[in-house]
């Protein structure tokens, strides 16, 4: 396969202005007749009109209603002789029941949809299927109306009605451009919540969230999370709903987690359906996320697309910004803010950072693929999300809004790129730091790794002064050995030893107001700040709020960790500060004598139980700080991984803590007690997950005592649950301590969920990533996949084994005989010709293989081997695991 390079960009030698397409659509052979009107692009040079097609039966070609010559390259079309405007007709056939891949149109639960980002529209009809072709559509679907009674595509529906033979049609307009990546249709037997809203301009609005016929009940919160979204949208960026009708549709079968389709909406059912029974707080909290991301999408990536593949971030990482701020502004307060930041935060470190450190780490704006489905990574969303993020830092919250203005008001309607949307924000702010730096701020967009930056502090009591000297490096990446400084803002602030916060006089600016955070913006290899008026030692608190994304190593003693941990004005620096506390002891205890797991003393059990007992914080942060830090994360500070080391160091650091708070944990479960209706809010949600992480705590305790008495409440928790975060934190908390009630509990859970395929995700899922006892993961998991209900063909299904397996359960995955990886191999053969994509993420599961000691990284390494060996792999999973074993 060969890569795309994002130097070869070159605009198109045709431009499509018009689509007109007709769907006969049955399940074994959709009959698909495309009219487009086509004409030269005369800013180029002449070329042949190549169409790019994809598993496609081609019946007739016409150019101005005659017949015409064309050849096929491969899986392209080419025209060579055609005139500078022109009429194509193209009738082409597909067999949507057997695609299995889920890239453009197929069949799930007897409902056809389409999924066309990145490159699945040329799996429906021969295209031009690149982002920065912008057609109009007019889109004509006919079927039988008994068993596809809704017919759906993007826009507005202008003309439907009945046919001969019990079949019905119905014709959509979409009034905007758009590019074929957010072509959509649905047909099917679907029920709709609606809702008729009124915007600030007075304009109404349906909206529509349509699912199948049970679960009409599950989708009121999905509903208002998009009356929250559009309303928010409006508010915040100015920015109104352009469509007299938007829909949301579901799905169980979807790669994805959702797309955002101009009005049309598909999303996989686990980001629509919710009910207390069913959900989780975590899948409430999703689900706004996921349907705040793609209404966002409607102007960040729809109104203004992407030019080539390679500025995927230009919407991504703009829109999973958009997505955290609007939930971030949902908060009623200021400790549920900074709850939601330390969430994202972690997923940023816990996936993000190993990717940027590992063979697939890539610049957020890429510079080749060779399959772009391969780079709808963390890096491109998260990564993206906190460059985004930075430029707010640096214009200003009302700067950046006036930059997101511009933006719009330069590009509608266009397909740009990630330096016109840095160019509009710097424009809009022509006085700020951003605008000076701009050239070196794009650094984040070109260089790939995460920076580190380092501190080192120094107080001079005879001037009274403090200084922080700063440096900062990265790390080589493949095809970048060496990287130049990034622009990096850190908020930072300095606390007295007994935890006040201090007035901050910068050296050199002296009418700078005593404030107490600063934004100091380092652009240098090394370089320097200086606080005067210090009377003693300070601690300072460094990164404030994580404002970037980067390695902050700074030599704290414990004692100052532990003036930031119960001080800190700013809540991410003191969650950062308990986790700093663990990291250092989980380090030393990994390194240590191996008889010696256990990591944890006196003054870290004193200081979690001081946080738990404190009566001024939150619940939810509570769960936050005392929740270690995960074996991903930790195995990421360490050169070399033994991975059964860190998970045995992590099992005693976790039973440490339960035994050693055993009375306030009982405590704080009693505290913890839900009162009246359940509420997905952060203040209840909040209170749940700390009672839940109480429960696990006593189950493990209990493990090591012998005790039965809390063992026994949980059970009766699970079976008395009002809602399913307590009933799954019940039963999770039994299945983590290994309980033989797990068993009891497990069989009833499925009983109780059976015909609630999300429900039935999770029961998988918890199994396949349950604490392994002596290897008993592996052959449990293997049991689980002859299990009635499993299926490798539904992404979800898969994903709640294989990934929950090998990508979530370290300790069960890297076994020292190798079989975990050797079973990884099987299931990546086996899932690569049913689903390249899904396959090609189950092969990152080793990306980090060369950090491995022996003997799992020979081991690893012939496993991914075993995999590249293979002919006729997709070429998803072959860029994968050649760029491992580079
Ligand atoms: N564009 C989608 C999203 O991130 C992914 N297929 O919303
Ligand atoms: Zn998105």
């Amino acid at each position: 396969p060969v890569a795309v390079r994002r130097e070869d960009y070159a605009a198109p030698a045709w431009w499509i202005d018009t689509v007109d397409l007709t769907f006969d659509l049955d399940p074994a052979k959709t009959r698909v007749l495309n009219r487009m009107r086509m004409r030269r692009n005369m800013d180029v040079p002449a070329q042949p009109l190549r169409l790019d097609g994809g598993e496609l039966n081609l019946a007739r070609v016409l150019v101005d209603g005659q017949g015409a010559s064309f050849r096929m390259e491969g899986d392209q079309l080419v025209i060579d002789t055609l005139p500078d405007n022109f009429e194509l007709e193209l009738f082409t056939t597909c067999c949507p029941s057997k695609n299995t891949k889920l890239m453009g149109l197929f069949v799930s639960e007897d409902t056809f949809f389409t999924q066309c980002e990145a490159e699945g529209f040329r799996r429906i009809t021969y295209f031009l299927d690149r982002p920065d072709v912008m057609a109009s559509y007019q889109v004509t679907l006919r079927a039988n109306k008994s068993l596809y009674p809704v017919l759906l595509s993007n826009g507005n529906l202008v003309d439907h009605g009945d046919l001969p033979e019990g079949r019905h049609f119905a014709k959509w307009v979409d009034p905007f451009k758009k590019p074929s990546y957010l072509f959509a249709l649905v047909a099917g037997k679907l029920v709709a919540r609606e809702q008729r809203i009124k915007a600030r301009n007075g304009k109404e609005h349906l909206l529509q969230v349509y699912v199948r016929a049970g679960d009409l009940d599950k989708t009121e919160h999905a509903m208002n999370s998009l009356i929250h979204s559009v309303a928010w949208d409006e508010a915040r960026f100015g920015l109104p709903l352009d469509l007299d009708r938007f829909m949301i549709v579901a799905t169980s079968d979807f790669n994805a987690g959702a797309m955002e389709n101009k009005g049309l909406n598909i999303f996989n059912t686990k980001y629509v359906l919710a009910n207390q029974a069913t959900a989780t707080d975590a899948d409430y909290s999703n689900i706004e996320s996921v349907v705040g991301h793609e209404y966002f999408h409607n102007w960040s990536g729809d109104r203004v697309t992407c030019r080539d593949w390679f500025q995927l971030s230009l919407k991504e990482g703009l829109t999973v910004f958009r997505d955290q701020e609007f939930s971030q502004d949902l908060c009623a307060d200021a400790s549920a803010r900074a709850v939601k930041r330390i969430e994202d935060v972690r997923v940023l470190r816990t996936a993000q950072f190993p990717e940027d450190a590992g063979p697939m780490a890539h610049p957020v704006r890429p510079d080749s693929y060779i399959e772009i489905s391969n780079f709808y990574t963390v890096t491109i969303y998260e990564k993206g999300a906190e460059v985004v993020r930075m430029m707010q830092t640096l214009v200003g919250r009302k700067g950046f809004e006036k930059g997101i203005t511009l933006y719009f008001e330069r590009h509608d309607g266009d397909a740009v790129t990630c330096d016109d949307f840095a160019q509009a924000i710097a424009d809009a702010n022509p006085e700020s730091e951003l605008a000076a730096l701009l050239p070196q701020f794009k650094r984040w967009y070109s260089q790939a790794g995460t920076p580190r930056v380092t501190a080192r502090g120094r107080y001079d009591a005879a001037a009274r002064t403090y200084t922080l000297d700063f440096s900062q490096s990265c790390p080589p990446t493949p095809g970048q050995a060496v990287k130049e400084p990034f622009v990096i803002p850190i908020s930072l602030g300095l606390l007295a030893q007994d935890g006040r916060e201090l007035p901050l006089h910068l050296q050199g600016d002296e009418d700078a107001s005593t404030a107490q955070s600063h934004t100091m913006v380092l652009t240098q290899a090394h370089e320097s700040i200086t606080f005067n008026n210090i009377d003693s030692q300070p601690v300072p608190s460094i990164l404030r709020g994580f404002s970037a994304p980067v390695v902050l190593d700074f030599d704290y003693t414990d004692g100052e960790l532990l003036i930031l941990l119960a001080n800190d004005p700013d809540p991410f620096n003191r969650w950062e500060a308990g986790q700093r506390l663990a990291m250092r002891r989980a380090l030393a205890a990994i390194t240590g004598p191996a008889a010696d797991a256990a990591g944890l003393d006196e003054a870290y059990i004193n200081a979690m139980r001081g946080v738990l007992r404190d009566p001024k914080l939150d619940s939810a942060f509570k769960e936050l700080v005392l929740t270690l830090p995960s074996e991903t994360y930790i195995s990421e500070q360490l050169d070399v991984v033994d991975p059964q080391r860190v998970h045995a160091v992590h099992e005693a650091m976790r039973a440490q803590l339960a035994t050693a708070l055993f009375s306030d944990w009982e405590w704080a479960y009693e505290q913890n007690q839900d009162t009246g209706a359940y509420s997905p809010d952060p203040l209840s949600s909040g209170r749940r997950a700390l009672s839940g992480l109480a429960l696990d705590n006593l189950c493990l305790a209990a493990r090591a005592s012998g005790d039965t008495v809390w063992p026994g409440k949980t059970l009766q928790r699970f079976k008395d649950a009002g809602n399913m975060t307590d009933r799954f934190n019940a039963l999770y908390a039994l299945v983590s301590s290994s309980h033989p009630l797990a068993q009891q509990a497990l069989a009833r859970f499925h009983a109780l969920f059976k015909d609630e395929a999300l429900v039935i995700d999770k029961w998988f899922s918890l199994q396949a990533g349950a604490p392994d006892r002596g290897g008993d993961v592996l052959p449990l998991v293997k049991q689980l996949m002859k299990h009635p209900d499993f299926s490798l063909k539904n992404p979800n299904r898969a994903r709640s084994v294989i990934f929950s397996y090998c990508s979530a359960n370290p300790g069960a995955f890297h076994r020292a005989d190798a079989a975990g990886y050797v079973w990884w191999s099987d299931r990546v053969i086996e899932l690569d010709p049913i689903n390249p994509q899904v396959a090609a993420r189950l092969a990152r599961a080793l990306d980090r293989w060369s950090k491995l000691a022996e003997p799992y990284r020979s081991a690893a390494r012939e496993a991914i081997a075993r995999v590249a060996a293979r002919p006729d792999l997709s070429k998803d999973t072959q860029e994968v695991v050649s760029r491992a074993l580079a």
